[in-house]
């Protein structure tokens, strides 16, 4: 485990000159974006890596030993160190660019499904999981003829622990648990998951999106087999994310796509496969968002996720206090340790309604399922309005929501 870092406080109104998309009015009112935890904004630096790339070095990687591929493949090849170092993986092969966590968990249900499921074999997800941490599971059990179990959630919005205990047995060949929910904004105590789950023998795969740009994280501590972030949720461009994998797996799993790169050989007879990472990254890459990816991590490392969490721990904690006190409010989601993620009802009105009140006063929350429908289910409802924190939120943003919902809940019935 890495030490706790100290930090200093970060000056949040200097931070958010970073982000040039902020400062900006929207329906009349000054933006407050709340919808963090969907995708964050992007400070210059990350923008500025983009325009870099194709004004100055824009080249096909590891192909051309011309002067610019060489630019280009120097640069792609250090966001892989980067994300090594942010997920303290023990080795740069571990790191398998991918278009986010959704390719991620496809690439590892698909591959690695193929490679150790059975027919009886049990898939254990959580209730608290987004779509794309369930479906991939469900194609490759149908496919493979296993089974997908389920963690319940109590109502605080918690794994239940001993329920996953219970549901734990030698059947168990794989648990998929996010670290943090994107709905609830719950973390969830990974370590302790994968402890018991390989003493079942079972893998585990953390979903880390909503962990990446609050949580430290050091894939070798928590001793999870794969691990997959992506890249716009931690300040970074779309269309990149990270896998990890543990290199004993990554080394025994079947490519995932064919194509170029991820050959050594091939003749008509027989294909041999490249060494890692790049037998799992086949095509051109997406070059330019690769490198700006290095930026984000920059970004984060700079501000430091210790003083990054604390500044929003207390942005969540205002924003619970105050919410409670609006009349109306139903908070969904109260567990002991959370992430900036705050969901809500407010009674007598459909989110959806609430949502659209609050963007008319320029205030951007997500409102719907979240694309976590059983987490939904499992609470008896459609949907929740979602606001979510990042570094550069205040509390006077924070204070503006709390005055348009007092206003929104006196204009119900
Ligand atoms: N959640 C949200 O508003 P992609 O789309 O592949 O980058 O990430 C998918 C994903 C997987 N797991 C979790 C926990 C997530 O939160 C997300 C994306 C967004 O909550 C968009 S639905």
């Amino acid at each position: 485990m890495r030490p706790e870092a100290s930090f200093m406080e970060l000056d949040i109104l200097s931070l958010r000159k970073e982000f040039p998309v902020l400062d900006q009015a929207v329906n009349g009112h000054p933006l407050v974006y709340f919808d963090n935890a969907a995708t964050t904004q992007k400070p210059k630096s990350v923008i500025q890596s983009l325009v870099d790339y194709y004004s100055g070095y824009n080249a096909n990687i590891h192909r051309g030993i011309h002067t610019l591929a060489e630019k280009a493949t120097r640069a792609f090849e250090e966001t892989r160190e980067s994300a090594r170092q942010f997920l303290n993986a023990a080795e740069r092969e571990e790191i398998i660019f991918v278009r986010g966590v959704t390719e991620a968990v496809n690439l590892v249900a698909s591959s690695f499904g193929k490679m150790v499921l059975r027919p009886g074999d049990e898939i254990l997800v959580s209730g608290l999981e987004h779509h794309s941490n369930i479906v991939p599971w469900q194609l490759a059990a149908e496919a493979l003829g296993a089974q997908l179990q389920v963690i319940p959630v109590t109502e605080e919005g918690e794994l239940d622990l001993q329920a996953f205990e219970q549901r734990l047995s030698k059947k168990t060949r794989l648990v998929a648990v996010n670290h943090a929910s994107n709905s609830l904004g719950t973390i969830n105590p990974v370590k302790h998951i994968v402890e018991r789950a390989h003493a079942f023998g079972a893998y585990v795969l953390v979903d880390g999106a909503q962990a990446a740009a609050h949580l430290d994280i050091d894939v070798r501590d928590m001793d999870c087999d794969f691990y997959c972030l992506s890249g716009h949720k931690m300040y970074g461009p779309t269309g990149v994310g990270v896998l990890y994998g543990k290199r004993s797996l990554l080394e025994k799993m079947p490519p995932y796509q064919g194509g170029g790169e991820m050959i050594k050989e091939v003749t008509f007879e027989k294909t041999t496969f490249n060494d890692l990472p790049y037998k799992f990254e086949a095509g051109t890459p997406n070059i330019a968002d690769v490198i700006a990816l290095n930026e984000a991590i920059r970004f984060i490392q700079r501000n430091g996720k210790a003083a990054i969490r604390h500044h929003e721990n207390e942005l969540l904690g205002y924003a619970t206090t105050r919410l409670q006190k609006v009349e109306g409010v139903r908070l969904i989601g109260t567990a002991r340790e959370k992430v900036s993620v705050q969901s809500f009802l407010l009674e007598g009105m459909h989110p959806f309604d609430v949502g659209q009140l609050l963007d008319a006063r320029g205030i951007a929350v997500r409102t719907g399922h979240h694309c976590t429908q059983p987490l939904m289910d499992r609470f008896g409802i459609e949907g929740t309005v979602r606001a979510s924190f990042a570094v550069y939120n205040t509390r006077d943003e924070i204070d503006r929501m709390i005055e348009a919902l007092e206003r929104i809940s006196s204009l119900r019935r």
